[in-house]
């Protein structure tokens, strides 16, 4: 049994107090569910299934570019970052696995980390390199145009595969912050095969049963050009690769008009899609919480995921995590929301009627096959979430079990602020 971070009485409260009323909502949602031919438990039992993983960074406090805000009692180091993880996931019941990122959570032996993570019941999705913040690094990492540069930086990632292995993960993510801020800096064309040629070297180190994930960025640090700025360069340098490597879809990457649930389709069509960093955004990649600005659209991304999971669609196994950057919030809490977000947006696209769909699509019925995916999306399954989390021991309500604990509070006495700790977000 993993160990519990948070007093297992306050969720049996909860469960004593909202445990009726659930039971009711849930009842009254199932007999409506039932009429439209959707047997709610099978949604439930789904949903119970799905998992995003939580980003080591995200526990901490972001920042801007102006400041950052410390809160008392963040966490110090990766251990103490797997302990707010652990919180996460008790009280939510969506967040099995973490993501870390290198060098932020460098440990003398990663398999001390592992045992903590298990100790947690927790596990280690995608490990993340960081060739963005090394002093060598200010014109270019892995298409940097000196060689022992771009060497350093396939170093560290081949490094960040042998802790990995260690930590129980199978995949790497590479984001680069190569590019240019003036017209006439890079050769775009050389940059991108020094990629391509950082990467196959990169490839040459991954374990048989390991994927890469490249992960573009239309823009920031780079201001006028970035080398992977878009899934079309993304995808085109996967195919280059191989079949190991896949494209990675951060939901802040694009343009703000861009229709990425259109991206994602394409990528899946191509077998190409690696998964993703979920986050939300109005203006650029601003990292907000999931499900913060724009519901729909993140629903429009699962119901293609949905979709592709119907068809099983060849070689579809996204991974999927968080990539946010908390700035105004307890990050805990901002977890529990986002996560309890993504996974409405899944249960709200199990719901969509693909029989109706496809033949409304088939017969041109613009407006009914626009209805189909709106009376899913418009269906409250926050009883389906509730319950699920119940069945798995979570919490009903997760954000005031959360605060009841005053677990921020105790934490700030545990963890003395140490100030200029925390990693930089980028
Ligand atoms: C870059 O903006 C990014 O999305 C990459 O995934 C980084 O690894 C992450 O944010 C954290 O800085
Ligand atoms: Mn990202």
């Amino acid at each position: 049994m993993p160990e519990l971070p948070i007093d297992p009485g306050l969720v049996e409260e909860d469960h004593a107090r909202r445990g009726g009323d659930l039971e009711r909502d849930f009842a009254s949602l199932g007999e409506r569910l039932a009429r439209r031919g959707v047997a709610i438990d099978a949604i439930a039992a789904r949903a119970a299934r799905f998992g995003v993983a939580i980003p080591t960074w995200g526990v901490g406090t972001g920042g801007t570019r102006f400041a950052r805000f410390p809160i008392p009692g963040e966490p110090r180091d990766v251990f103490e970052k797997l302990e707010d993880c652990a919180v996460v996931q008790q009280l939510g019941r969506a967040t099995p696995t973490v993501s870390p990122h290198f060098p932020w959570d460098r440990v003398d032996d990663p398999r001390e980390l592992r045992r903590a993570a298990e100790a947690w019941g927790l596990g280690f999705d995608a490990v993340n390199s960081n060739t963005f913040q090394d002093p060598a690094y200010k014109f270019g990492s892995l298409t940097h145009t000196e060689k022992a540069v771009r060497e350093q930086a396939i170093a560290h990632n081949v490094e960040c595969i042998e802790i990995g292995r260690q930590l129980g993960s199978r995949a790497l993510t590479v984001w680069i912050a190569d590019g240019a801020n003036f017209p006439g800096q890079q050769h775009f064309a050389r940059a991108l095969e020094r990629y391509l040629e950082s990467l196959r070297e990169i490839v040459r180190a991954l374990p048989g049963d390991w994927r890469v994930f490249l992960e573009h960025k239309l823009y920031e640090p780079a201001l006028y050009s970035t080398v992977v700025c878009d899934w079309g360069t993304s995808y085109a340098c996967a195919q280059a690769l191989g079949p190991q490597a896949l494209c990675l879809v951060d939901l802040g990457h694009h343009a703000p008009t861009t229709n990425v649930e259109a991206i994602v389709a394409r990528l899946v069509q191509f077998g190409k899609l690696a998964g993703f960093h979920f986050n939300d955004s109005k203006y650029g990649d601003d990292d907000l919480d999931a499900g913060s600005i724009d519901p729909f659209r993140i629903f429009l991304v699962f119901h293609e995921l949905v979709d592709a999971e119907r068809r099983a669609a060849p070689g579809f196994a996204p991974a999927y995590m968080i990539d946010q950057s908390h700035n105004v919030t307890d990050p805990i809490e901002s977890l529990l929301a986002s996560a309890q977000s993504l996974q409405r947006a899944y249960a709200q696209a199990l719901l969509v009627d693909h029989d109706a769909l496809d033949a409304h699509q088939d017969a041109n019925d613009a407006l009914l096959a626009h209805r189909t995916l709106k009376e899913a999306f418009e269906t409250d399954v926050g009883p389906i979430l509730a319950m699920a989390r119940r069945r798995a021991g979570g919490a009903i309500d997760p954000i005031a079990v959360y605060r009841a604990s005053g677990w921020r509070a105790r934490k700030a006495t545990e963890r003395p602020q140490q100030l200029g700790v925390q990693a930089g977000i980028v």
